[in-house]
């Protein structure tokens, strides 16, 4: 897949594998916007809508008018350390 991707990391405060996916960007110097499931009620309706489920950390990867909903710490962190270039 090629062209710009835009990212938001769905997250909550007291997940550790949402801290630990977070703590990945700190160390990269990656910055995207948080969207916190517990105290957004809107950003968990949209998780769930969108990717399917309400598991935290979700990342979701925009790519023009394509949305993917990538589940899972490990994937997420692999992923944007292959596309961190791109990241600002
Ligand atoms: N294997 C997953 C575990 C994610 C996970 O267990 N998230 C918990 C919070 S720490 C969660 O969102 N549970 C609620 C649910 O699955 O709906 C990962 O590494 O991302």
């Amino acid at each position: 897949m090629s062209g710009p991707e835009s990212y938001q990391l769905f997250t909550s405060d007291t997940c550790g594998f949402c801290a630990r996916v977070r703590q990945f960007l700190q160390q990269r110097g990656m910055s995207m916007e948080f969207r916190d499931t517990l105290r957004d009620p809107a950003a968990f309706k949209e998780l769930l809508q969108g990717g399917g489920r309400g598991t935290v950390p979700c990342l979701r990867i925009q790519r023009g008018d394509e949305v993917e909903w990538m589940y899972e710490s490990m994937d997420i962190i692999s992923y944007l350390d292959t596309h961190s270039p791109q990241l600002g």
